[in-house]
């Protein structure tokens, strides 16, 4: 019998202190106990003390039992499934695991935080995903690649000898919605992650993340036997090269023995790779899984790349990659963005998934928002994930990755509703049957409150911000008009002399007299073709091919007659105005929630919501003054005027660097 270790009173002494509301807390706003609940638990380690302390400061209720569980049940519920039972006043967490328990008690909490009765509970929880990971795009300089919430959290240049407590807190963040993996560094990565002085200061993160269920991968340059290793190659096919990258693992696992694996950017926008030396993407990827095999190590090849020349960059990856199916080890996976381009506020799935059924695959997520706003826009992004699993089920993959939305700011996120996203990646990633509702009404009422009067109106915001991005960006599925350099603000007309051609907004919108809209029908570049037959001969047919999509696989005469009636010019600019109509509303039931947020928190989000309705007009009026030199038509009723003439618009140049977002005082003239 082991012995029974009653922790709680012991621990339940030491005061939390008391933290101003400035979104450092981020939904783990839970109230300290004034009487420490009695918690029952066996084992003496790292993680139960985590979980226990967590109950005892936090819990309210009764009696907690915490159950370490070795029978079939919990074998099929695997390492971080867990059970959670109610009865005679006593509540049961069950698990294989101490990280499983951890996960139940903040489920517990979270149950208690969002205002849900906890008095009869029979839950028994497994998540989809063995592998659910953020990606940081951090570099050693502190700088983050698409980052817009400061700089990095790694103080590279303090560690491993300091050990800042947001790391802790970073941590607990995420194994209190289930991700139990980091990738530290950005994909376009140094070699000198690898250096033996930078792998110590990578152990201390990975023993501080341990206890909570996280393990720590690293984004690995190709080319690094060379600039590290003084090799003249890096093919993987030479003896040398796969020698100096075993020697190089088991460096890394001597010094971090659950080192969770590598991930690779590789022949992609100038990252040095496998195609150097004329080998293949399955080459490069099984040279390095071959190494990180004896340590149970993973290797995440990225599946991101496209060439300049290629007709339709929408269709490389798929051109590049199918034909290796089959061909990468068991522990390698590919890891494919959502969409077939490029984080772009609104995409179909990339056909790569479904056509590889012989390898293993996960889905990359953008969080930061690149592409949808930075961190000055609500972007609420589970309708978007969702959108991606409605046509490729998760059942498919056992993985999914997220690039992370996370700096050092006080908030995390840059904007307090930027939260919501890394939580709901979470969710999702552990969960993504759950609906957007669900995790958005999670959120806000743990996050905020759990009052109906706010909870009911904010959710309604959240729910319809995704759509209202796309509305003013980038509707029926218009994608990459951005501006040169920055993915922030709009520039249709941009054209750079020398620049890659699948770098410029003209390449994708196609607007001409005739319409708009790229061509990837069978008779255009026939990217169709790379989807299930039953899909592509939807998507192929202009009649038939969803709307939202419609700009995406086609180029649509500007009188195209829509579903609404309306000509594809007056739709366009529906959904422009529309855009611009939703992002005034969520400003004003933002500015009428007052009396239940607190005012810190209140006033830098409705600054934010300030940028964003701006930001939405600058959208609208760029576009369309600028689709209209095509059209030649008149904009519809109930459509604004735009409040600034193309040519003004054209000189909106945004000093834009990574640490610093546009505000709508930069642009010449827009004020509400
Ligand atoms: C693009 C980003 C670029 C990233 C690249 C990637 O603009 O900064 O390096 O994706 O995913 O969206 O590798």
């Amino acid at each position: 019998m082991l012995k029974r270790i009653l922790l709680a009173l012991f621990i339940c002494t030491a005061a939390l202190p008391s933290h101003a509301e400035d979104g450092s807390r981020l939904w783990l706003r839970y109230d300290t106990v004034s009487v420490c609940p009695q918690i029952e638990n066996d084992v003496e380690s790292p993680t139960m003390r985590i979980a226990v302390n967590e109950l005892s400061t936090f819990w309210h209720g009764g009696k907690v039992s915490l159950q370490l569980m070795a029978d079939d049940k919990y074998y099929s519920l695997g390492k971080d499934g867990y059970t959670i039972t109610a009865k005679d006043n006593v509540i049961t967490l069950r698990s294989l695991s101490e990280t499983g328990l951890l996960y139940a008690v903040y489920h517990l909490l979270r149950l208690q935080a969002s205002g849900k009765d906890c008095s009869a509970l029979d839950i028994c929880e497994k998540p989809m995903n063995d592998i659910r990971i953020l990606n940081h795009w951090d570099n050693p300089d502190g700088t983050i690649e698409r980052g817009y919430a400061g700089r990095s959290l790694w103080k590279w240049d303090e560690l491993p000898a300091t050990l800042s407590p947001r790391y802790a807190e970073y941590a607990r963040a995420n194994a209190s919605i289930g991700i139990n993996g980091t990738v530290l560094n950005n994909v376009n990565a140094s070699p000198d992650v690898l250096s033996y002085d930078n792998l110590k200061k990578i152990k201390a993160l990975a023993d501080l993340f341990r206890p909570y269920g996280i393990k720590v991968y690293l984004s690995v340059n190709f080319a690094t036997p060379m600039k590290l290793g003084g090799l003249t190659t890096a093919d993987p096919l030479d003896k040398k090269v796969a020698d100096w990258w075993k020697m190089k693992v088991h460096e890394v696992y001597s010094l971090i023995p659950d080192f969770g694996g590598f991930l690779v950017k590789a022949n992609s926008e100038g990252q040095p790779g496998p195609c150097d030396y004329n080998r293949t993407h399955a080459e490069g990827a099984n040279m390095l899984a071959s190494a990180m095999k004896p340590y149970g190590g993973i290797v995440m090849w990225r599946a991101f790349v496209y060439s300049p020349t290629d007709d339709d960059r929408a269709k490389q990856a798929y051109l590049e990659f199918k034909p290796l199916d089959g061909k990468f080890l068991d522990n390698v996976i590919v890891q494919v963005k959502n969409g077939p381009i490029d984080f772009q506020p609104r995409e179909p799935y990339s056909p790569l998934f479904g056509a590889m059924p012989h390898t293993r695959l996960m889905v990359e997520f953008q969080v930061t928002q690149e592409y949808l706003g930075h961190s000055n826009h609500l972007a609420y992004l589970a309708p978007m994930w969702k959108e991606f699993y409605q046509y490729f089920p998760p059942s498919a993959m056992r993985a999914a990755a997220g690039v992370a939305n996370i700096g050092d700011d006080t908030n995390w996120c840059g904007n307090d509703l930027a939260q919501s996203n890394w939580y709901a990646f979470g969710r999702l990633a552990w969960n993504p049957a759950l609906t957007s509702q669900e995790i958005a009404e999670e959120w806000l009422a743990q996050t905020f409150t759990t009052d109906r009067r706010f909870l009911r109106p904010m959710t309604e915001v959240m729910l319809q911000s995704r759509e209202a991005v796309v509305d003013y960006m980038m509707p029926l599925g218009l994608h990459h008009i951005f501006a040169w350099g920055h993915h922030y603000g709009p520039e249709p007309w941009c054209e750079i002399e020398g620049a890659r051609p699948d770098w410029l907004p003209t390449y994708y919108h196609r607007a001409d007299i005739e319409g708009l809209g790229f061509d990837r029908t069978t008779e255009g570049s026939d990217a169709v073709s790379q989807y299930p037959d039953s899909l592509a001969a939807v998507l192929n047919n202009i009649d038939i091919c969803p709307e939202e999509f419609i700009l995406w696989f086609h180029h649509v005469p500007w009188k195209y007659e829509m579903k609404s009636g309306r000509t594809m010019w007056d739709e366009l600019c529906m959904h422009y105005q529309h855009g611009v109509d939703a992002v005034r509303s969520f400003r004003d039931t933002w500015t009428a929630m007052s009396p239940y947020v607190d005012a810190e928190r209140h006033a830098a989000v409705l600054h934010r919501f300030e940028i964003q309705a701006s930001d939405a007009v600058w959208w609208k009026d760029a576009c369309l003054e600028y689709f209209r030199t095509f059209s030649h038509m008149k904009y519809p009723k109930g459509v604004e005027k735009p409040h600034f003439s193309l040519k003004k618009l054209k000189k909106v140049n945004l000093p834009i660097d990574n640490y610093t977002c546009p505000s709508a005082e930069m642009l010449p003239g827009f004020k509400k």
